[in-house]
């Protein structure tokens, strides 16, 4: 008797809980507004885009692929619409004009992207999404960012030894060396021959500049069989 009593208030315990979590998923349920990220397009040859794009989850059309979703429910992946990787992509193409192109795989629910400015995937080389430098788990369509997340399309992403991040001072005086660091985005681990304003990198991955011209310059870290760095901007006065 007791026994059942308790097992009823039990009951009624989980049910009480139960709603409480509902109530806190409802309140804390996130909206679709849009946020703002850092996006970087790396090219075959030269960097596509940089800098920070307004996105919000929306539909997207190519040609290859047609008019899906595209807000992170792709897949059931997250219970409710959100910027994604492949909206911060559409949102930076439409406001750039650039194009991109991307077959859509219904199993998946998702888009396989094929071609972004003109650079087309080939037999070996494809389209890659990393998300603060580590692949995206899912689909650019499945996975949803946050405010200043890093998100980085690259082309042959699936080939190289690594993928660049440059770090350094934002301003310099005039003819006064300054160190610029570049390391392998993923791992931290310093990386030894990279090229920066014609300068290579040593075993520390630094790189000593010094600049006899005052004004702005983007700065970005390149090695062959890698995937370029971030720009730094640096201002010499
Ligand atoms: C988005 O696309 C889907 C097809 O995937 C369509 O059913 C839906 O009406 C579209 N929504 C909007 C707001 O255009
Ligand atoms: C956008 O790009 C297309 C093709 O590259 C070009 O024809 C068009 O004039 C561009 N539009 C703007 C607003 O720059
Ligand atoms: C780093 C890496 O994966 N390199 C490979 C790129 O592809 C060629 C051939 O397609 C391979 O030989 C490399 O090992």
């Amino acid at each position: 008797m007791l026994f059942a009593y308790t097992r009823s208030i039990a009951a009624l315990l989980l049910v009480i809980m139960a709603l409480v979590v509902q109530e806190a998923k409802c309140a804390s349920h996130p909206t679709n507004l849009g946020t703002v990220v850092n996006l970087r397009i790396e090219g075959r040859d030269h960097t596509i885009f940089e800098g920070p794009i307004s996105t919000r989850g929306h539909n997207v059309t190519t040609v290859s692929g047609g008019t899906h979703h595209c807000d992170g429910t792709n897949r059931d992946e997250n219970p409710y619409p959100g910027p994604t990787c492949t909206s911060a992509l559409d949102d930076a193409a439409r406001k750039h004009n650039f194009s991109w192109d991307g077959t859509f795989s219904g199993e998946f629910d998702d888009f396989f992207i094929t071609t972004i400015a003109g650079d087309s995937q080939t037999a070996t080389e494809f389209w890659g999404i990393l998300l603060n430098f580590v692949f995206t788990p899912v689909g650019g369509c499945q996975q949803q960012v946050k405010h200043d997340d890093h998100v980085l399309w690259a082309f042959n992403a699936f080939n190289v030894s690594a993928f660049l991040k440059l770090e350094g001072p934002r301003s310099a005086r005039l003819d006064t060396p300054v160190v610029f660091t570049v390391t392998d985005g993923m791992t931290g681990a310093p990386i030894e021959g990279a090229g920066v304003n014609g300068i290579t990198s040593g075993e520390d991955g630094h790189v000593l500049l010094s600049f006899d011209k005052t004004g702005t310059v983007a700065l970005k870290a390149e090695k062959l069989g890698t995937i370029r760095s971030n720009a730094v901007r640096l201002v010499i006065t």
